[in-house]
């Protein structure tokens, strides 16, 4: 691992949109209180409502792409950034932005990937069936990848920005357990740090049930991938 000196202007914050006008101001708001404004934030939006105006009065960059799913957006928040330090979130005001100053850190101490453990303080704002199919998705990857993982589906994680380059993403449902099982497979230093989660502001856009397979098949195809392929 390399270490090297990280400041708050190296640091990109992303994320996808969709329909997230009830959070985005206090997303936004927190992530410059917490990085004295000098975080770039970019935004991937396909929202009807006003989620892109707010969030370009608060000075970020809104890419504008046609409602595709998780994947498509984020994919595209992640790759383009320029900062060496790249962390993404979700929009909805479920994860700690206060946390972004420590993931900076591990970053610094020369960890590839940091990824934010929901489920280490138990997760209590996580409804009971999206946190039994955590365990389970951990599990899963844990026994493919013979290597601990706790929560792979999170939201909230800061990458070096060049291995996001280095590797091709596929998933769309799926891309959160992507991004940590390719890395983990492929040797790269990840670190799992536990974080608070809070209970989502604003409506959500997910089928637990049906997302929750194309996530369970995305871990297979990955796992399969990185083993076989
Ligand atoms: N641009 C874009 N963003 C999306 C799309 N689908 C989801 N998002 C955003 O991606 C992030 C994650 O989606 P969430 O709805 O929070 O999904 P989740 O975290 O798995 O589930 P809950 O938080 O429980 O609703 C949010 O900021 C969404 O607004 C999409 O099709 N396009
Ligand atoms: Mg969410």
């Amino acid at each position: 691992m390399s270490a090297e000196t990280y400041t708050f202007d190296d640091l990109a914050v992303v994320m996808g949109t969709y329909n997230e006008e009830a959070a985005v101001g206090t997303v936004l708001d927190d992530i410059a209180a917490v990085t004295d404004d000098r975080a770039e934030v970019v935004v991937v939006d396909s929202s009807d409502d006003d989620t892109p105006e707010i969030a370009r009065e608060r000075g970020a960059t809104v890419i504008e792409q046609p409602p595709r799913g998780y994947g498509e957006a984020v994919r595209e928040a992640v790759l383009t950034p320029d900062r060496p330090v790249v962390v993404t979130t979700d929009c909805d005001d479920t994860y700690p932005m206060e946390a972004l100053p420590q993931f900076l850190d591990r970053i610094e101490e020369g960890y590839d990937v940091v990824s934010g453990d929901r489920l280490y303080y138990g997760a209590d704002a996580m409804p009971p069936f999206n946190r039994l199919g955590n365990v389970a998705f951990a599990l899963l990857a844990s026994l493919l990848l013979a290597e601990r993982v706790h929560d792979v589906t999170t939201g909230m994680r800061a990458y070096r920005r060049e291995l996001l380059h280095e590797i091709e993403w596929t998933e769309n449902t799926g891309l959160s357990a992507e991004l940590l099982l390719r890395p983990v497979a492929r040797g790269y230093d990840v670190v799992e740090e536990p974080i608070e989660y809070r209970e989502r502001a604003g409506e959500t856009t997910l089928d637990p049930l049906s997302g929750g397979f194309d996530i369970a098949r995305s871990i297979l195809r990955v796992c399969y991938e990185e083993q076989f392929g």
